[in-house]
């Protein structure tokens, strides 16, 4: 079978998504991203494990804090748990018929939530069936899940880091049950983002013991899913902002740190978010390779935001120059592993045609085959890293490398320095760099 469908067919203008090339006039096709091309060994759909996010495609609505909804879907039932259900039909059927290998979803994204917490573990436990189902049938598998401990208002001062022990452990149930689902459905990554775990103010916030309780949280979130077989990764994901004013797993380097700190970097690495990168003022690049030099990347949220606003738009991603230089740090990674590249990206509220989400996913997955096909060439031809490994060659002999082995004081350093006189001006080249970029990219327009 090319594609799965439940009892209805929720897309039934759109069969499964292929390869067309860049001349196809047809927007339900691939351009660029041919899954089955072999690049620097590896199919390209094992380059990214694409995902879909249950979230933005099948929940949200497109109400924005000024309006209501604008997209009905149809896969709304009589009653919660059989719209549950078609909307997991919704997601298969829309994963298959994309071509894409996995999805993502948050606890409360696929179950509803019930009156007490043995309603709701019962919910989720019902739902993880129906999606182990739909995951044998289909062949799309679980990227990651997570536990949404950022909606409810009684996580409105947070969940692990609440300065209400009642609630962590009412987080700690979210979390057992969603640990439980992910190995059931055999996830490969378990992610925690934790919107509200901050503060909006310090006159009433003990920072020091917030973050002592988020690491006790997840040492224990740890603890027990290895001790229920969760053989894959543990994930934080770093956002600077929003909705809490700050939060602790502010950006990559912040995380980096805590996780060291606690000792969790064994089990832990990071997801990240290419907009929550840019609302903490760094390149999406920049947060990806600050992992890579610590062997921490785990896998990315795949979007972009808008560069007149400040805040998380979630749009997908066109922009192939940030594609290029996340395939570069990704590629010299040997890929993301146990992660992928899960479209964490929402339809703008106005495109409310069923076929704008597959348009939109297209285009995210064209744009990250662009970014892989022109870093792979950048990185076949050297010139870059040719150019950066020169820039430092002053440290590969001589009193450079004595240096870096340690063999100098801060007084030999400054009798050589005496020795050599002023240094010479040595060009960075950026624009040269730059230029040659786009020479390799456009190379072919006439
Ligand atoms: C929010 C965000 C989340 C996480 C999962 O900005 O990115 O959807 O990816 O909780
Ligand atoms: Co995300």
């Amino acid at each position: 079978m090319s594609y799965y469908t439940g009892e209805k067919e929720f897309f039934p203008n759109v069969k499964k998504v292929t390869f067309e090339g860049p001349g196809s006039d047809n927007p339900l096709s691939f351009k660029f991203y041919d899954p089955e091309r072999v690049v620097r060994g590896k199919k390209m759909r094992d380059h990214f494990r694409f995902s879909v996010a249950y979230w933005h495609s099948f929940c949200a609505t497109g109400g924005d804090p000024f309006g209501n909804g604008t997209l009905v879907h149809p896969w709304i039932g009589t009653n919660p748990m059989e719209t549950a259900r078609m909307k997991a039909d919704a997601c298969f059927e829309f994963a298959t018929k994309a071509d894409m290998d996995f999805y993502c979803f948050h606890d409360i994204d696929a179950a509803p939530e019930g009156g007490s917490i043995e309603e709701t573990e019962e919910n989720l436990r019902l739902v993880t069936k129906m999606l182990k189902e739909r995951q044998e049938v289909s062949g799309v598998k679980l990227l990651w899940n997570t536990a949404n401990m950022f909606s409810h208002p009684r996580y409105m001062n947070g969940a692990a880091t609440n300065p209400d022990f009642h609630v962590l452990a009412y987080a700690a149930s979210q979390v057992k049950a969603a640990l439980e689902s992910n190995v059931e459905l055999g996830g490969q990554n378990y992610v925690f983002w934790g919107g509200r775990e901050g503060y909006s103010s310090l006159l009433n916030t003990n920072m020091k013991r917030e973050q002592e309780h988020l690491a006790k949280f997840l040492m224990a979130a740890r603890d027990y899913g290895r001790s229920i077989g969760f053989n894959g990764t543990f994930m934080i994901e770093p956002k600077p902002m929003e909705p809490s004013k700050h939060q602790y797993d502010y950006d990559a380097a912040t995380v980096i740190g805590f996780l060291r700190k606690w000792g969790l970097d064994k089990d832990f690495k990071l997801n990240i978010e290419a907009n929550h990168v840019t609302l903490a003022n760094h390149s999406f690049a920049h947060d990806l390779r600050v992992c890579a030099d610590e062997g921490l990347l785990g896998s990315v949220d795949a979007n972009r935001g808008d560069p007149q606003n400040g805040w998380d738009t979630d749009q997908f991603p066109t922009d192939v120059y940030d594609t290029v230089e996340a395939m570069m740090v990704i590629l010299k990674n040997g890929g993301l592993g146990t992660g992928g590249l899960n479209f964490d990206a929402k339809l703008r509220r106005n495109s409310t045609d069923a076929e704008d989400l597959f348009i939109a996913h297209i285009g995210g997955m064209d744009t990250f085959a662009l970014g892989l096909l022109i870093a792979d060439r950048l990185l076949e031809e050297g010139k870059v890293d040719q150019f950066v490994s020169n820039r430092y060659s002053s440290f590969d002999s001589g009193a450079g490398k004595d240096f870096v082995d340690g063999k100098l004081t801060l007084a030999d350093l400054r009798d050589y320095a005496v020795k050599q006189g002023a240094p010479k001006q040595i060009s960075g080249k950026q624009e040269m760099l730059e230029n040659y970029i786009n020479q390799v990219m456009f190379s072919t327009v006439k």
